[in-house]
């Protein structure tokens, strides 16, 4: 009697000890991590700033930010960026001041969308609609996008980007990083 309740009792030991395996062995996998995309982007924009932060000039305006995926520095002047991709080369980035418009690999560079282009190479010739719209910059060429993003409606002050940076994993941030990395 004694022999088979220890019998037993290692037997029912054996099979939780397998089902234990059994459930790791098939447990949900890890998600994978977002690779990168080794390409300028475009990385986080605010489409409706209320508060969130001001350009140089106080104004609480739109913005999008490039983050530069590549090896090698890029100057985005001569470049065109849009809101709109059935217009591609809407507006140049001027090629005038190549230390502001030149991105570090790894680094970003942000860029103001308030149609005030009086205020400097980095302020763009159009807003961005909260209501969604699309976002594209092009090469100098003015037809080769190099990489475009097309949103939905969005809240005001919060911002939407890649996290993490430069991958194609898309997030809301109650807490925009205008010009440094996501979070
Ligand atoms: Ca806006
Ligand atoms: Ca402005
Ligand atoms: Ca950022």
């Amino acid at each position: 009697m004694k022999f088979s309740k220890w019998f037993l009792l290692s037997i029912i030991g054996m099979f939780i000890i397998m089902g234990c395996s059994l459930d790791e062995s098939t447990g949900p996998e890890p998600e994978p991590e977002p690779e990168p995309l080794n390409i300028l982007c475009i990385n986080e924009f605010l489409a409706s700033n209320d508060t969130a932060n001001e350009d140089e000039f106080g104004g609480f305006d739109d913005w999008f930010e490039l983050y530069n995926g590549t090896a090698a520095a890029i100057d985005i002047g001569g470049m065109y960026v849009t809101d709109d991709l059935t217009d591609l080369a809407k507006y140049q980035i001027p090629d005038t001041d190549p230390t502001l418009t030149t991105v570090q690999p790894g680094e970003f560079l942000l860029i103001w969308a308030d149609s005030e282009t009086e205020q400097g190479v980095l302020h763009v010739d159009f807003k961005l609609s909260s209501g969604g719209e699309d976002l594209a910059i092009t090469d100098v060429d003015g037809v080769t996008i190099i990489d475009s993003y097309t949103f939905g409606g969005q809240t005001t002050d919060v911002s939407e980007g890649r996290l993490p940076d430069g991958t194609d994993s898309w997030s809301t941030f109650d807490a925009p990083t205008p010009g440094t990395s996501n979070q």
